[in-house]
């Protein structure tokens, strides 16, 4: 029998239940700003022996646990995952951005694409869920995470990292047909993947687009919302995911709140570049929010810190729903003690706030 939760904060903030004070975690948490991570990461070898090692992973996924008063814990692992899993060699160079040794380019190679199978090829995360679940003993929930087809799409036409993904959008202008025909593949394997996810013991599932910005309106619905769609559904009616929480997370698509709530999720993640009061109107209450401090932020005194965090939770004001995150992942150079002063001004002021 899986523990009681001690801290269910998080999952009653996303089911819009009241709470004593806003639960809080950070996108990235586990990473290149905390000395424990680079230590475990050195000891692996490299980003990928790191993540494809349960116990390992498990290791820093719980090293920001141990500093700060998180309400959540994220599987330590990455959205390329999958591309890796379809056969297209993921590394990292240096420890810095991905590349693929076989990027998808021709109709061929996008026809080859099959589903991986989640309890062979990705067994290794799996088996990270499952060791996590049981290391972290009830003390928070686990989110489990893939990214979205579309962001996925970016990485595996481009090969690496782009300011603009420009070889992915071609594709989607010049052979709108194969570019479908690759995010149906990606949208039956990021569904597959949180259903995995779920059913090894995630307790709540997030879907990061974070590219979904790079495109306009109708290209935004075209090629990512209809997918992200299309992954709810499935996991709407699926055995293991369907009574978790489902956060989707598109950056730079503040335009698209309302129509991304419609999918049926139970949140979205919001970047800094709205105020989470125009949020709430656009999505009508109908689902929780999560975020939208500038991660930039962080770089700056714990006085400015605090008046930026209260800056959000006034902004989202006294009402259920609230999660506190981010808008993007906390860099590298980011003083660990900082996210500490974030943490404990998020609960410590959000308290004051209910009691109002
Ligand atoms: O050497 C290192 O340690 C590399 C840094 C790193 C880390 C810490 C990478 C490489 N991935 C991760 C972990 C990771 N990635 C998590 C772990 C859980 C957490 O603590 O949050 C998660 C959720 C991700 C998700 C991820 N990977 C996204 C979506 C979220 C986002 O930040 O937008 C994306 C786009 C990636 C791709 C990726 N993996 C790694 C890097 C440096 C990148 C970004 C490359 C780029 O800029 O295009």
């Amino acid at each position: 029998m899986p523990m009681p939760l001690k801290n269910d904060r998080f999952l009653r903030a996303l089911r819009r239940e009241p709470v004593d004070t806003t639960p809080v975690w950070v996108m990235r948490q586990a990473g290149r700003y905390l000395p424990e991570y680079r230590a475990t990461r050195a000891k692996a070898g490299s980003f990928m022996a790191l993540a494809q090692n349960p116990e390992l992973a498990c290791e820093v996924t719980l090293q920001p646990l141990d500093r700060y008063e998180l309400d959540a814990a994220i599987l330590f692992s990455d959205i390329l995952t999958i591309p890796d899993a379809m056969g297209l060699g993921l590394s990292f160079a240096h420890g810095e951005g991905p590349q693929f040794a076989r990027p998808v380019r021709t109709r061929a190679e996008v026809e080859r694409l099959g589903v991986p199978d989640m309890e062979s090829e990705l067994r290794y995360v799996m088996d990270a869920v499952r060791v996590i679940r049981r290391e972290l003993a009830g003390r928070v929930p686990l989110i489990g995470f893939s990214g979205s087809p579309w962001t996925l799409a970016c990485y595996m036409v481009e090969g690496e990292g782009s300011r603009d993904f420009a070889t992915v959008k071609a594709m989607c202008w010049s052979d709108p047909a194969m570019a479908h025909m690759l995010l149906e593949t990606l949208a039956r394997s990021v569904a597959a993947y949180l259903s995995a996810q779920a059913a090894a013991g995630a307790q709540a599932l997030m879907i990061f687009d974070t590219w979904g910005g790079l495109l306009g309106p109708a290209a935004f619905r075209e090629f990512s919302l209809r997918y992200l769609s299309q992954v709810v559904d499935v996991l709407k009616s699926d055995i293991h995911a369907r009574d978790l929480p489902l956060i989707l997370f598109s950056k730079g698509a503040n335009g698209h709140l309302a129509e991304m709530a419609a999918t049926g999720c139970a949140a979205l993640g919001v970047d800094w570049t709205i105020d989470l009061s125009d949020a709430r109107k656009a999505v009508d209450g109908k689902v929780a929010l999560q975020g939208n401090l500038d991660p930039a932020v962080l770089r700056a005194s714990p006085e400015v810190i605090r008046r930026e965090v209260r800056r959000v939770l006034d902004s989202y004001g006294n009402h259920p729903g609230h999660v506190f995150n981010l808008g993007h992942g906390v860099t590298p150079e980011v003083d660990p003690e900082h996210v500490k002063v974030l943490v404990d001004e998020v609960h410590a002021y959000s308290r004051i706030l209910r009691a109002a």
